[in-house]
């Protein structure tokens, strides 16, 4: 059975039963949601993380956002989607803390001690949005499996930490190089010691970016533990899978990185499009690289009514993986027209961009707005699903909220 078939079938109902409890309007609850009374130890808490948070899975722990959660312009902890493939390091000793650099295509091995890195390269400070791939997999009809994001498995917080191109620089690469592959702390659902949960990367040229870090602070302090306390690679604007939380080595690699969840299904779509539920070899998957245009309605919450004549003010955040955001619409008639919100410049690369609009209802009656982004390139989002794939990546359609006019 897959996890859509065991949530619709087990979570609510289910547990209801057993405990005799009947959960009245159940099925207008996602049916995700479980009550957090029946969680231990409760996630909520032990990972600073707010009550309307949406759990998704706790083993591993994964629980994503709302749209409306995520209105601040530099996501806090408390509304960070949180995604684990494997268990969170537990015991972390700060002190004895190091990161190696090895690889075929480094011209020495090294080690550094976190206060080296720390101490020996400058820091750097950027707003990063980090976005699952498979934020959106919910939507994909016929179902993928893996987790069933909606729309919240999507961050922008800031990121402080120095800059992985230094470090590359001073153990110097060869030639050689292609690719930087991280390793990790966590350990493997299974508890075998020999396998890694995820073991993903870059090419040399997103690793070499200004805005690639090692970072140790977010949002001005210590990482969170969740989000990789104490030093995670952060590659804004990739699948996040690429930035590896509780790194503790960076192999450079003379070929593709082919660590854990860089082959097969993982991360990958068909390399030329398939029809909806189609077998796709893993000869013929391609590695996601940038992430495609994508934007969100974080105000008002989906369901706000207003009285006829009063004017809604929306906002929202879009991102483009690699590329700016240059254009923000919205419609209140399912995409037969569009109007222009303001959209602002990001504060650096790689970081969302905000947008509002102040929309005027010409009538009462049910509405709902849509937003729609177009990149640097001219490409803007679908309305609809975007190509499916077997496991459920890269749905940027265009988000949507209910405004009723009264
Ligand atoms: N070591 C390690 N790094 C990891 C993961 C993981 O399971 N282990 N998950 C990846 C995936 S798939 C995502 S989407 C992001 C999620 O980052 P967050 O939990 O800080 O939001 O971390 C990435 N880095
Ligand atoms: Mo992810």
């Amino acid at each position: 059975m897959n996890r859509r078939d065991f949530n619709n079938k087990f979570s609510l109902s289910t547990i209801g039963s057993f405990l005799g409890i009947h959960f009245i309007s159940g099925h207008l609850l996602s049916a995700k949601q479980l009550p957090v009374h029946l969680q231990d130890p409760d996630p909520y808490k032990m990972f600073g993380k707010d009550k309307n948070m949406v759990l998704l899975n706790d083993r591993p722990w994964n629980m994503e956002a709302r749209a409306h959660l995520l209105n601040d312009a530099i996501t806090p902890n408390k509304y960070m989607f949180i995604r684990n493939n494997g268990k969170i390091p537990q015991n972390i000793d700060i002190k004895n803390w190091s990161l190696t650099l090895d690889g075929e295509s480094v011209k020495t091995k090294k080690t550094y001690s976190l206060n080296e890195l720390k101490s020996r390269f400058e820091h750097h400070t950027y707003q990063l949005t980090l976005e699952c791939g498979g934020n959106g997999r919910s939507e994909f009809d016929p179902p993928a499996k893996g987790n069933q994001w909606s729309v919240g498995a999507v961050s922008c917080a800031e990121w402080t930490g120095i800059r992985l191109k230094d470090v590359l620089k001073d153990v110097g690469l060869e030639d050689s190089a292609v690719y930087i592959g991280y390793h990790a702390a966590d350990t493997h659902l299974s508890g075998d010691p020999t396998k890694e949960p995820i073991s993903r990367g870059v090419p040399i040229a997103k690793a070499m970016q200004d805005e690639t870090l090692l970072a140790f602070k977010m949002n001005g302090k210590d990482i969170p533990l969740a989000h990789g306390y104490p030093l995670r690679l952060v590659c804004g604007g990739w699948p996040a899978s690429a930035s590896g939380k509780w790194i503790n080595r960076i192999s450079v690699r003379n070929k593709v990185h082919d660590g854990a969840k860089m082959g097969g299904s993982s991360y990958r779509v068909p390399c030329e499009t398939v029809a909806p539920g189609a077998k796709v070899s893993d000869e013929n998957m391609c590695i996601i690289q940038s992430m495609p245009i994508k934007s969100l309605i974080t105000y008002p919450k989906t369901g706000a009514i207003l009285p006829l004549g009063k004017s809604l003010s929306i906002k929202g955040h879009a991102w483009a993986g690699e590329l700016e955001v240059a254009k923000m619409e919205y419609s209140i008639n399912f995409g037969s027209t569009w109007a222009s919100c303001s959209l602002k410049n990001p504060p650096n690369r790689l970081a969302w961009q905000h947008f509002d609009a102040k929309i005027r209802f010409p009538k009462k009656g049910y509405y709902e707005v849509w937003a729609r982004a177009t990149d640097s390139h001219g490409i803007g989002q679908p309305m609809v699903l975007p190509g499916w794939n077997p496991k459920g990546y890269l749905n940027n359609a265009c988000h949507r909220i209910a405004v009723k006019v009264v």
